[in-house]
């Protein structure tokens, strides 16, 4: 794999590449302040330690942090819309909100500082994947209450370099302004990166000669296989992933390397992760795989306390940074797949028929009910030109290696180019129509 240069030390925070101790230290010196920030000024939080029989001077260690209650997106709801919010209402500069899948969305308030902060992380992340200052970054994260356009803007122009603000959709459109702008950067899903892919090969163009240099991929679940196809056809780009949550800030929460691509290094001077067993929410031990919990360290406006994300990887010690990485993201809890007692991710899916050459990336997997038996079908599209004896052989293979590798029954059904939905944003991997039927 081509591995792009490690950046200049000085252009790190010295966080970045501190002691284990340094780290801990700031770690917790940190959270006692926000935990008493928290406490004195969101009566929900003093709810919840009081219930729990806590208090922020109990926290003499960071390994005293299991003792605290969790927060989770209910905690968000029923205080809504910003009884979480721990500062008045006129220090709040911006207020997003992620829309859910049901009820009242889940608001998220920022201050002047924690604007700052969170451009900052966007800054570093850039850095860490090759870009500068004098760059040129075509947005194509969503605008608006989504804190994934808005966020990597701010953190672009912090960082020095120009904008292109194109937000998703219209994708021709976004095709003539890479060839035109000629942007070294590109925020996107991983999933939209895809249909901009198509785009340019529909137009006739050759992807190869793009100006891309370094793509920030991220706020959906992708495979490593999916950057090996993005990054065969941008030959001189290096595809990136970055996570991050509304709840916690946004994007900007843990970030790959360009020169190691092995996961991604957490900000732990803003952030402290834990992975918790989802049933017992005991706290595992690293190297585990479980949900993601997320401490903010520094944020005012929103203090987060162990918020459970339901988001499944592991943390690993750190490799280019000093901070630990968290793997790619297996995917949510809400998104895995019970199948006749195997659970599946859409993650481990894909992995399977990227391996197959006729096969394309796009896919959804449906799921209906028949005779109270749940049925799981793969709807994948051919690339272009393959013929039908192809395509037959396509599903038979990927049938054969879903039943072998994952353990699981699936009907394939590949479908010509163009048949399955595209998304403009985060793609919707899974369609449930069990209880429709
Ligand atoms: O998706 C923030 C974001 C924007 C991250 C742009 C990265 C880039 P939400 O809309 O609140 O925030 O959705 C958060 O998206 O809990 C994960 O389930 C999923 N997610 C985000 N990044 C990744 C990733 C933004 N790199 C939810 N890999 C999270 C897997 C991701 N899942």
């Amino acid at each position: 794999m081509r591995l792009g240069a490690a950046p200049h030390k000085s252009l790190l925070d010295p966080i970045e590449t501190a002691t284990r101790d340094e780290i801990a230290a700031l770690q917790l010196k940190r959270m006692r302040a926000s935990f008493e920030h928290a406490v004195a000024n969101v009566p929900a939080y003093a709810k919840k330690f009081a219930d729990a029989g806590v208090a922020p001077s109990d926290l003499r260690s960071l390994g005293d942090l299991a003792r605290f209650p969790f927060t989770t997106k209910a905690d968000l709801r029923d205080n809504y819309p910003f009884g979480m919010f721990a500062v008045p209402q006129d220090r709040i500069a911006r207020i997003h909100a992620s829309s859910g899948t049901t009820g009242k969305p889940t608001v998220v308030g920022y201050t002047k500082a924690d604007l700052d902060m969170w451009a900052g992380l966007i800054a570093r992340a850039l850095i860490a994947g090759g870009g500068r200052a004098g760059m040129k970054a075509h947005n194509a994260y969503g605008y608006g209450l989504f804190t994934g356009g808005l966020g990597v803007h701010a953190g672009a122009e912090k960082l020095g370099c120009a904008v292109i603000p194109v937000s998703g959709g219209q994708t021709p459109r976004q095709v003539q302004l890479l060839e035109d702008f000629r942007p070294e950067i590109i925020f996107s899903t991983p999933s939209y990166m895809m249909v901009i892919l198509d785009e340019y090969r529909r137009q006739g163009l050759d992807p190869a000669t793009c100006s891309l240099r370094l793509g920030i991929l991220g706020a959906e679940p992708w495979t490593n296989a999916m950057r090996a196809e993005i990054e065969s056809a941008f030959v001189n780009m290096h595809a990136l992933d970055h996570f991050g949550l509304s709840e916690v800030i946004g994007p900007g929460v843990s970030f790959e390397c360009v020169e190691t691509k092995d996961g991604l290094h957490i900000n732990e001077d803003h952030f402290y992760p834990e992975v918790i067993d989802p049933e017992t929410g005991a706290v595992l031990p690293d190297g585990e795989i479980g949900e993601l919990v997320f401490t903010s360290l520094t944020k005012e406006a929103l203090p987060i306390i162990r918020y459970r994300t339901r988001d499944l990887s592991r943390l690993l010690p750190g490799t280019a940074r000093s901070f630990r990485r968290m793997e790619k993201v297996t995917g949510r809890s809400d998104d895995m797949i019970i199948l006749r007692g195997v659970n599946v991710f859409p993650t481990q899916i894909e992995e399977r028929l990227l391996a197959i050459p006729a096969l394309a990336s796009h896919y959804q997997i449906v799921l209906t009910r028949v005779d109270r038996l749940d049925r799981m079908e793969i709807r994948v599209e051919a690339r272009p030109g393959t013929g039908a004896a192809a395509q037959a052989r396509a599903a038979a293979e990927l049938e054969r290696a879903v039943k072998e590798r994952i353990g699981v029954t699936a009907a394939v059904t590949v479908c010509d180019p163009e048949s399955v939905v595209r998304s403009e944003g985060k793609a919707k991997r899974v369609v449930d129509r069990r209880d429709a039927q």
